[in-house]
């Protein structure tokens, strides 16, 4: 069984020592980075300490939608000059924190998190690339600092390990200790159940036709082995693009026999493009590693970059990269 790294004294004595923190997660925030933020919040101020959480946003994902009113969008330049610990989670680069970076600048930072790519930032950290969430890093730290796991953290907890492991379908074997965990979470009050409902419920029928759609505009390549749907822009207007439908349209499409890896390129503007990788879990395809090299990022089995191609170099530069991880 798999176990946890025992935190570090140097990063239970960062958050004895502070006073004030600032928590910041990345852009386009998903559920395992804002409720680590909340998580790594309320820890700090059961400690006493002075918090602020800010995210960049936007908040699009349907099922954080209702947490934004709880994050600022700059940091306070006045707060500066009281030596905040910066707290960053869920984030693999430091770009993945937006205009934010720029505004923490010189600030003493505490990473949490559960990436293995890119390259290592942050004076002190707690990193746990096995970890299948942040939230569970940040029950490491509520432990090691003898803080009461309440219903209410342990339900920002199992919110966000339950999105990063698409509700427990990306766990292999010998993880038992991540059931253990969540036995925890779930003798606390937690309900499975109604967290699933929570997250997967709630669309509308603006949602599905657009994810239809989507559907209906992918194409296979490499006989079969890979899929790729595009959006042009504003093609899809009349459909409700808050619900976003991504997340059911890289498991359908994954769902498909022989499929090893999904591509989901979505036009911003001029020749900029958002694509969208994931990668079946029974293949080699790493495409954390081909979004690096557009300047992206993420993990083995999915990652996202922003790049800026006409849309046929783009093709010329990416195809072969997933070919040639192709099996
Ligand atoms: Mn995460």
């Amino acid at each position: 069984m798999f176990e946890y790294p025992e935190v570090e004294p140097n990063v239970l004595s960062a958050i004895h020592d502070a006073s004030v923190a600032i928590v910041v997660g990345h852009i386009s925030p998903d559920g395992d980075c804002i409720h680590s933020q909340i998580a790594m919040a309320k820890l700090l101020q059961s400690l006493s300490v002075e918090v602020h959480l800010v995210n960049a946003g936007p908040f699009s994902r349907k099922e954080i939608s209702e947490y934004e009113p709880l994050f600022a969008r700059h940091v306070d330049p006045q707060l500066k000059e009281k030596n905040p610990l910066v707290v960053m989670v869920d984030c693999s680069t430091l770009d993945r924190i937006g205009y934010i970076g720029d505004e923490i600048q010189g600030l003493t930072t505490l990473v949490v998190d559960h990436h293995a790519s890119g390259s290592r930032f942050g004076d002190i950290t707690y990193i746990v690339p096995k970890s299948f969430s942040t939230t569970l890093c940040i029950m490491q730290l509520y432990k090691a600092l003898e803080v009461k796991l309440t219903h209410e953290i342990a339900e920002h907890i199992f919110f966000g390990f339950a999105t990063d492991t698409g509700f427990f379908k990306f766990i292999g074997p010998y993880r038992g200790e991540t059931f253990n965990l969540v036995a925890q979470l779930v003798e606390t009050g937690v309900s499975p159940n109604e967290v699933y409902n929570r997250m997967e419920g709630g669309h509308t029928l603006s949602s599905r036709l657009y994810l239809g759609k989507l559907l209906s505009s992918t194409t296979p390549l490499f006989e079969g082995k890979v899929m790729m749907a595009i959006e042009e822009k504003g093609v899809f207007t009349d459909y409700d693009a808050s619900d976003r439908p991504s997340d059911s349209l890289y498991s359908q499409l994954l769902g498909i026999e022989g499929v090893q890896a999904v591509l989901y390129i979505k036009h911003l503007e001029g020749d900029s493009w958002e694509v969208g990788f994931r990668a079946s879990h029974n293949s080699n395809v790493d495409v954390g590693k081909i979004a690096a090299s557009f300047g992206g990022g993420g993990h083995k089995k999915a990652a996202g970059a922003t790049i800026k191609l006409p849309l046929e170099a783009l093709k010329a530069k990416l195809f072969p990269l997933i070919e040639g991880q192709l099996i």
